[in-house]
C-alpha cells in the first residue's frame, strides 16, 4: 500500500518532535504538508522533510495531497481544526487537550458519533508505553486481584513561568487522568486538590507541589503528586495496589553501576523524550497503520472529552479547595453528606493514666 500522506499542523516543540519521529522512525508515511503560524519555522521544517507549506490551517487540512492530520497546535484552535477534519472525513491525531472546554468537546463527540466513524485519536501517549501497557495487562488479567488504589508521582525537573496551579492540572495532571481511566477502565467522578508548602522555585501564588485525589465511579481512590519544579529529573511512577498484590512502573531501572568511588546507581531520565520517546514511536506507527484504513488505534474522542471534564473539575477544586464533581453524562453524582452537628470527639482527659 502507498504511504499515508500526513499534514502536521503546529511546529512548536511537540510538532517538531512528531515530524522527526514520523520522518525517521515511522514506516509507511510521508509528510506532504506542514503549517505553523510562524512562517519561517514552517519553511525550515518543509525544506528538511520535503513537504509543502500551506499557510492556512483549514486549507492544510483540506489539501488534496493530505489523507490524515496531526494536530500539535495550541489547544484553543483544536475545536475548529478537529471539526474541519470531521468535515473532510480525515483521521486526525490531536495532541491534548481535545478542546479547551466541556461544551465543544461534547459537541465533537456527538458529531463523530453521528458520522458513524472513529476519526479522532487523542495524543495520550502513555497508553503506548510498554510499562503502562504491561501494568494494564496485569490488572485486566486479574494478576493483582481487585485493584483498590492507584498512586501516581509526576515530577518534572523544571517548567516555564506560566505553569501555575491551574495549568499544572490541565497540562500535567491530565496524563494521570487518562492513566487512571486506562488502568481502571472506569470514569473519574470527583477531584480534590490539596496544596501544601510550595517550593521556593514556584512563582508567587502557584502551589507546586500539589496532591490531587480522584475518586472513580466504583469508589476507588487515585492519588497524584504533581511537582513540576523538582529540580531533579523527569520522574513518572505509578503504583497499583490490589487485593492480591501491588505493581509499580517508572523506576528508571536501567543500567546499574557500582563504582570505586563508593557510589552505586543508574541514569535518571532528564525529560519526557527520554522517558516516553519509545511510546511516541509506537503511538505514531499504530496511528499511521490505522489511518491508512480510515480509522484510529488508541484513545478516542470520548477519552479526550472525559479528560477535559475531569480537568475542569480539577481547576475548580484548585480554586475552591473543596472536592469537586465531574460533569460527564451518565455519571451518578455521589450525595454530599452534611456534617453531623452532634458528633463530638470523646473527652479522654479523665481516662489518661
Ligand atoms: C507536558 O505537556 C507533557 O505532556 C509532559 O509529559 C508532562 O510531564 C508535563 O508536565 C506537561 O507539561
Amino acid at each position: 500500500m502507498t504511504d499515508l500522506r500526513v499534514a502536521v499542523l503546529g511546529l512548536g516543540m511537540m510538532g517538531a518532535f512528531h515530524v522527526d519521529v514520523l520522518s525517521t522512525t515511522v514506516k509507511g508515511v510521508t509528510i506532504t504538508v506542514v503549517n505553523d503560524f510562524v512562517r519561517a519555522k514552517a519553511d525550515d521544517v518543509a525544506a528538511r522533510v520535503g513537504a509543502r507549506v500551506v499557510a492556512d490551517p483549514i486549507a492544510a487540512i483540506n489539501d488534496p495531497e493530505v489523507d490524515a492530520v496531526l494536530l500539535a497546535t495550541p489547544g484553543s484552535t483544536h475545536a475548529e481544526q478537529v471539526n474541519a477534519c470531521l468535515d473532510a472525513g480525515k483521521p486526525v491525531l490531536c495532541e491534548k487537550p481535545l478542546t479547551t472546554d466541556i461544551a465543544s468537546s461534547h459537541a465533537i463527540v456527538e458529531r463523530e458519533k453521528a458520522l458513524g466513524a472513529s476519526l479522532i485519536q487523542v495524543g495520550f501517549m502513555r497508553r503506548f508505553d510498554p510499562e503502562y501497557a504491561a501494568l494494564r495487562q496485569l490488572i485486566v488479567s486479574g494478576g493483582l486481584g481487585n485493584p483498590l488504589l492507584v498512586h501516581c508521582i509526576h515530577r518534572n525537573p523544571s517548567v516555564p513561568e506560566h505553569f501555575n496551579s491551574e495549568f499544572m492540572i490541565r497540562d500535567s495532571v491530565v496524563h494521570e487522568v487518562d492513566v487512571a481511566r486506562f488502568l481502571l477502565g472506569e470514569e473519574i467522578v470527583s477531584v480534590q486538590v490539596i496544596k501544601g508548602v510550595a517550593t521556593s522555585a514556584a512563582p508567587a501564588g502557584t502551589s507546586d507541589p500539589m496532591l490531587v485525589v480522584f475518586e472513580t465511579e466504583s469508589g476507588r481512590i487515585v492519588t497524584d503528586e504533581i511537582f513540576v519544579r523538582s529540580g531533579v529529573a523527569y520522574e513518572v511512577r505509578t503504583e497499583v495496589v490490589g487485593e492480591t498484590g501491588s505493581a509499580i512502573i517508572g523506576l528508571d531501572q536501567n543500567l546499574q553501576v557500582k563504582g570505586t568511588d563508593g557510589r552505586w546507581g543508574g541514569q535518571i531520565s532528564p525529560g519526557f523524550v527520554e522517558r516516553f520517546g519509545r511510546a511516541y514511536g509506537i503511538e505514531l506507527q499504530r496511528w499511521v497503520d490505522a489511518a491508512k484504513h480510515g480509522g484510529i488505534d488508541g484513545p478516542g474522542a470520548w477519552d479526550g472529552y472525559a479528560a477535559v471534564a475531569v480537568c475542569e473539575a480539577g481547576v475548580k477544586a484548585v480554586r475552591t479547595g473543596r472536592k469537586e464533581y465531574v460533569r460527564l453524562p451518565g455519571l451518578s453524582r455521589p450525595v454530599e453528606e452534611e456534617p453531623t452537628p452532634d458528633i463530638h470527639a470523646p473527652d479522654l482527659i479523665g481516662d489518661r493514666p
